[in-house]
């Protein structure tokens, strides 16, 4: 049973709360490939629009993405993109539930938040983890460095080169959340050595030829301007 039949209007009236290139892109493009409308809210973490005290009310921990249903604030990427595709089950943006293909959606989501994200927070933030102490945050950034690299060689080792996209031959929103990652590994702060991954890379340009993907990005960077990889190539959009 999808839950369009438990939902008391369908579709629910949505709005995502995101700040540019940050994890919310995901559920950004997850929500433009389901096709259903939706409003987009800027929170640009960088100018801390994140800690005022109208986003706060509405999601106390300050982070993004939030989607707000119906009024209701949903927080968590993997929540948000598993609620995301299951309220269109037509476009497949999950596989089914129930079967071993959506427990590896998961396991692939929760590799992602858990360790992938979690390595870039070390190195990006490390405050996060090693409070004030320059001494501890050098050593926080440098073992998120390593583990970036160990997190970064799994994903390249996990893809298919079989498969068009992470989990077969169809857009998933695990694609959508890779794609983020994928864009990070390039940021301008990190310094260390990371592994080559011609798969990951292969899937990101795949991803990035979408003309949902295109359009997001490109909504985003009239937001911020923010860097690509020369190598996506989002031709239709600008800056
Ligand atoms: N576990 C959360 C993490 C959310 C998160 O850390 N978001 C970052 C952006 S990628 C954020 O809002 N940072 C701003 C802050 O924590 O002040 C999720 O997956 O949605």
């Amino acid at each position: 049973m999808s839950d369009r039949s438990l939902s008391p209007t369908f579709p629910p009236k949505l709005a995502l709360y995101f700040s540019p290139k940050a994890c919310s892109l995901a559920s950004h493009i997850a929500l433009e490939e389901s096709g259903i409308a939706y409003e987009a809210v800027s929170v640009n973490i960088r100018n801390q629009e994140n800690r005022n005290a109208e986003y706060l009310r509405l999601n106390s921990g300050g982070t993004v993405p939030t989607l707000a249903i119906d009024g209701q604030p949903l927080t968590e990427s993997q929540a948000i993109l598993t609620y995301i595709a299951d309220l269109v089950p037509e476009r497949q943006l999950m596989p089914r539930p129930g079967t071993l293909a959506r427990a590896r959606a998961h396991e692939w989501m929760n590799l992602i938040s858990s360790s992938l994200h979690v390595s870039y927070r070390s190195i990006f933030r490390p405050q996060t983890y090693g409070g004030e102490d320059q001494a501890a945050m050098a050593q926080v950034q440098q073992q998120g460095g390593k583990n970036l690299a160990k997190y970064l060689s799994l994903i390249e080792s996990r893809l298919d080169p079989a498969n068009t996209y992470a989990t077969g031959e169809t857009f998933t929103v695990v694609d959508a959340y890779l794609f983020v990652f994928y864009l990070w590994s390039y940021d301008e702060r990190i310094h260390c050595e990371l592994p080559e991954r011609p798969r990951y890379r292969a899937l990101a340009e795949r991803i990035a030829a979408r003309p949902a993907v295109q359009k997001v990005v490109g909504r985003e960077r009239t937001v911020r301007a923010y860097d690509l990889p020369d190598h996506i190539l989002l031709d239709k959009v600008t800056a």
